[in-house]
């Protein structure tokens, strides 16, 4: 990672390259501007380059941008933003290990409700069960998003599925995608894992102090950007559509979609989120395999009660109401 001083320069750097509005900048004369020597811009250029900057070098001439990163910003998240609470404080951060571990700091540190933490890159990004999130660079959109509802503990997973209509409906108003959600919190195309959502708390027995929401999103994924152990399991958006995605659009999608059914929510209750939620669900009215920490379970997925609680029916008639697991399809039956 690049130090105080290294970005400075690399801060510079991209100034100077701004001012120059695509033409060539010569060694020299980037070397001047910024008082360094031209091996040690050679090395900066290197470093845009793994950005994702593409340059061009020309003997004699020296280097132009040609094409910059597609990268977010909190400006660019906050420019258009039509919400009122959801992301007008947003903390943004190139790379971290975690967005959810900040996320926890500061919703500790007393941050306002709606605050968002967004990030480039997860170094350690993380999944339910301390599994692994993969979260390169430049491709997705990992976000973590701070509520503070005034509602008992037990209720929180209800946010989870609350969450999932959200993305599905920003997704959708700007993809025209049509994503499934696979009980509680996988967000599929074709199939294949798009998004997923973790939820987690800071509680007291009966008291939630914040409620922090998880997003992961593959955006603007190649196949080849995957690691081989997930390849045949998950896409992203750009794969499905064909072409790439605005992420900062896409962010704002979201946080407007989620603001509207959180608010209906603490007005109104659950009640409307559960019937939204069961028009997406794709794992309703099938048989499943529910794997749960305890051993698994087959049965058909009946729907879920009114606190985001799968129920399960096994063949003999036995009810099981599923708090926590993955789920496997069996059939389309
Ligand atoms: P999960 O436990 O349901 O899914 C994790 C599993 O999904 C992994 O074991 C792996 O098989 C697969 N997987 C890992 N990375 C990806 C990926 N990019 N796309 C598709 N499948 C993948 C889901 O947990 C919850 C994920 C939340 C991620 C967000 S990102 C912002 C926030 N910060 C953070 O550290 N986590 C959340």
């Amino acid at each position: 990672m690049a130090g105080p001083l290294q970005s400075e320069m690399r801060k510079k750097l991209l100034e100077v390259f701004s001012g120059a509005k695509g033409d060539f900048l010569s060694g020299q004369k980037i070397s001047d501007e910024l008082g360094c020597s031209r091996t040690a811009i050679w090395k900066h250029i290197e470093d845009l380059r793994k950005e994702g900057y593409e340059l061009e070098a020309v003997r004699r001439l020296g280097y132009r941008i040609i094409k910059k990163p597609d990268k977010i910003s909190g400006n660019e998240i906050q420019l258009g933003l039509e919400t009122e609470s959801l992301g007008r404080y947003v903390h943004f951060e190139e790379s971290v290990t975690s967005t959810q571990k900040i996320a926890h700091r500061l919703a500790y540190e007393g941050t306002p409700e709606g605050t968002i933490v967004v990030a480039e890159e997860q170094i350690s990004g993380r999944g339910r069960l301390d599994r692994v999130w993969f979260s390169p660079k430049y491709t997705g959109v990992w976000m973590s998003i701070i509520l503070r509802p005034n509602i008992p503990p037990a209720q929180a997973p209800q946010l989870t599925l609350l969450a999932a209509v959200a993305v599905v409906q920003g997704i959708q108003e700007l993809t025209g995608l049509e994503p499934d959600i696979k009980w509680p919190n996988d967000i599929l195309l074709k199939g294949k894992k798009v998004v997923g959502i973790l939820t987690e708390l800071q509680a007291e027995a009966d008291r939630i102090n914040s409620v922090i929401i998880g997003i992961g999103i593959n955006v603007n994924h190649s196949e080849d950007q995957f690691p081989d152990e997930i390849k045949s399991i998950a896409t992203s958006l750009s794969i499905e559509l064909g072409e790439k995605v605005n992420r900062a659009a896409l962010i704002q999608r979201i946080l407007a979609k989620m603001e509207h059914l959180y608010t209906s929510y603490l007005k109104n209750g659950f009640g409307v989120i559960k019937l939204l939620w069961e028009s997406y669900a794709i794992s309703i009215g099938q048989q499943i395999i529910a794997r749960t920490l305890n051993g698994s379970i087959e049965g058909r997925a009946k729907g879920i009660t009114a606190e985001g609680v799968l129920v399960l029916e096994e063949l003999d008639g036995t009810i099981h109401h599923i708090h926590s697991a993955d789920i496997e399809l069996v059939s389309k039956g």
